[in-house]
């Protein structure tokens, strides 16, 4: 095991979208072979020798289009009321539109099932099955009390494997560590047995993920230029409480626990180079421990005096974050990153209500209970929505470019 700062760091690890095993769109697979683009082609190639027979030409297209067209609306929208239909009731919220990119992003879950985290899981399979989600994001503190304390613990099956077992869930959670995951055994959701045990869990320090923004059919006419890059990194060895003055014992196998500033520097160097490497038309970032928070941790020095300025230069749009149990929304007036918690997994705090506005800056939205963000990106617009333990969207944020 590497020891020096950026070690493992330094590893890059970036799974374009195509590797990802995609569940199936019946939609989209439905309506893949266009109607009228081939008409289109066949159109082009024709050789027309006279007015008449190109006169009965444009009635016939005319006519041969308009009806595909009404075909294709009857048939969009018998497919739109049996997907409806799947699940229960719809959800009255949009979700069931279909961007380019399609995640979830959940935080602090891992509890058995116990405080409403199958509650929140069944809302998820629903929102998942809606919107056909390409992966979720774990925003860390996967696996309560104490992390993992290795690689065959049964709380790997009891509150990640049997909790999302829904069918619309089979996808890659990408995953980060969370304070409660250096508790345990950190290295034990590093390793790769466990992706033997579920191949979903793609759990790693840090990871840049570049995903394509074009729909399939102008992927076929030009390479997709546009991205969406994630960037996943840890955020627990940055917070400096923990390195010494912390009742608990903390896992710091694998990072150079013994020159902070050098791990310190080291991961944010990488972040740093990551951002200015990437010409993403979105930049996302997302560890375990806000930037702004008005809830029972609050705010992390560290992330705002550090991770801030570095998302700040180079244009991140969306910082997601776990750690405070509840939903956040924060765009302030001094910086262009809106900040996200979602951190409502399971068990909910002792905040009932949401903080005074006075008193917080830059506040959008606060939700004190349990749910998961739901994230559509295309080129031009992302579109985040905050889903209840209810199921109902409770505060949608929409950024266009
Ligand atoms: C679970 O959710 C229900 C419905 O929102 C709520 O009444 C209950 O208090 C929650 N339980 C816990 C342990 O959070
Ligand atoms: C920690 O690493 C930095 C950068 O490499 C170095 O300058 C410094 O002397 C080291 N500190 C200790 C206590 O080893
Ligand atoms: C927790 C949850 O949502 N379970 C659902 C998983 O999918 C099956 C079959 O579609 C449903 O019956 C469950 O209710």
């Amino acid at each position: 095991m590497k020891t020096t700062a950026g070690g493992d760091l330094q590893k890059q690890v970036v799974i374009p979208i195509a590797t990802l095993p995609l569940l199936p769109r019946e939609d989209e697979t439905a309506q893949a072979p266009s109607a009228s683009s081939s008409s289109f082609s066949q159109r082009n190639g024709m050789h027309l020798p006279n007015r008449q027979t190109r006169r009965t030409f444009v009635v016939t297209s005319f006519v041969t289009l308009t009806c595909l067209a009404l075909a294709i609306i009857v048939w969009s929208h018998v497919i739109r009321s049996r997907v409806a239909s799947d699940d229960g009731p719809s959800l009255p919220s949009g979700l069931t539109s279909r961007a380019a990119v399609r995640f979830l992003a959940l935080g602090d879950w891992g509890r058995d099932g116990d405080f409403n985290q199958s509650l929140v899981a069944k809302q998820m399979s629903r929102v998942a099955a809606d919107m056909a989600v390409q992966f979720v994001v774990s925003t860390g503190d996967n696996f309560y009390d104490s992390g993992l304390p290795d690689v065959a613990a049964p709380q790997f099956s009891s509150s990640f494997t049997n909790v999302y077992s829904n069918a619309s869930l089979q996808v890659p959670w990408y995953s980060v560590l969370g304070n409660h995951d250096y508790y345990g055994n950190a290295l034990a959701q590093l390793h790769p047995r466990l992706a033997a045990r579920d191949p979903r869990w793609i759990c790693r320090r840090s990871m840049r993920l570049s995903l394509p923004l074009c729909q399939a059919a102008e992927s076929q006419i030009a390479p997709c230029e546009h991205t969406v890059d994630l960037f996943l990194y840890d955020s627990t060895p940055l917070v400096r409480e923990y390195r010494h003055t912390w009742e608990r014992h903390l896992d710091w196998r694998g990072l150079n626990a013994q020159n902070w500033t050098q791990q310190e520097e080291a991961q944010l160097q990488e972040l740093e180079g990551w951002l200015s490497s990437s010409h993403a038309t979105w930049k996302v970032v997302i560890g375990h421990h806000p930037v702004f928070s008005f809830g029972e941790h609050g705010s992390q020095p560290e992330m705002v005096e550090r991770v801030k300025p570095i998302m700040e230069r180079h244009s991140v749009d969306l910082y997601l974050n776990g750690h405070d149990h509840n939903l956040q929304h924060i765009k302030r007036e001094d910086s262009p990153v809106h900040f996200i918690t979602s951190g409502g997994g399971s068990k909910a705090w002792r905040e009932q209500q949401a903080p005074p506005r006075a008193n917080s800056p830059g506040l959008q939205y606060f939700w004190p209970g349990q749910g998961f963000a739901a994230v559509e990106v295309d080129v031009g617009e992302v579109r985040l929505s905050f889903v209840g333990n209810d199921g109902m969207v409770m505060h949608r944020l929409v950024l266009k470019k």
